[in-house]
């Protein structure tokens, strides 16, 4: 006999795509069918690291870019090994938001006098998250920023600015098309109508819930460590 695990399952997107709605309608879900779930999300502003996020996302506080990505970074690590634990205890996590954001935002900060110019090199941005937990699917929540713009605008944090929304979307596209065998990765139209978008999400990850899995709890992005 061989004992399974419960899948990791992230939902990423860009801000106002509807992720807080869709995940939490997840949950709903497993719930009704009985699947024992936690829901995460990223950042963890609860933590001593997550409330340096916070008061950076609220312009409270200044970091240095390098730095802020790497509290982001951290604040997932903390989670690390919890998750790997709740998986293996036959538990479905799901995740509003995971490394994939961490590089999408951060490889997006471009310099004030350039905007065609980077402030931080991609490949910088995946290094500290190499090693994490790695979900069996991800569920990419793609709205264009004008129309995510256009449920209610955006808020007053950080990054939520169209233009910048608009290269986040850019560098989503490129970890997705990047994605490792191993891992779903799933472009949903966060325009549909919001049953719409639940069904097509639950749709995605039903079987893998359902059956669970004999492989073991995967790293992200391992053969670059090699
Ligand atoms: N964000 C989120 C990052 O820049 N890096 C990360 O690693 C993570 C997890 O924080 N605009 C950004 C994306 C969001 C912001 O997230 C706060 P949320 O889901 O709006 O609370
Ligand atoms: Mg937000």
């Amino acid at each position: 006999m061989t004992t399974k695990r419960a899948p990791f399952i992230v939902v990423e997107g860009l801000d106002r795509s509807g992720k807080t709605t869709q995940t939490s309608l997840l949950q709903a879900r497993l719930e009704k069918e009985n699947v024992p779930n936690r829901l995460l999300k990223f950042p963890d502003r609860t933590t001593t690291i997550g409330k340096m996020i916070d008061s950076y996302l609220k312009s409270t506080s200044e970091l240095d870019d390098h730095v802020i990505h790497l509290l982001f970074s951290a604040n997932r690590w903390e989670l690390a090994s919890t998750i790997e634990n709740l998986l293996n205890e036959g538990v479905t996590v799901i995740a509003d938001r995971y490394a994939f954001s961490g590089i999408a935002f951060s490889a997006s900060k471009v310099e004030a006098s350039d905007a065609t110019v980077p402030k931080l090199p991609f490949e910088w941005c995946r290094a500290p998250d190499i090693g994490l937990p790695a979900p069996d699917a991800v569920l990419f929540l793609d709205i264009a920023p004008e129309q995510a713009r256009l449920r209610g605008g955006y808020g007053d944090e950080r990054y939520e600015k169209e233009e910048m929304q608009a290269r986040v979307r850019q560098a989503f596209k490129r970890i997705g098309e990047e994605a490792e065998e191993g891992t779903l990765w799933v472009v949903v139209d966060a325009g549909s109508e919001r049953d719409v978008v639940a069904e097509e999400m639950w749709g995605s990850v039903e079987a893998l819930v359902q059956r669970g899995l004999t492989a073991p709890v995967g790293r992200l992005w391992k053969d670059r460590v090699l």
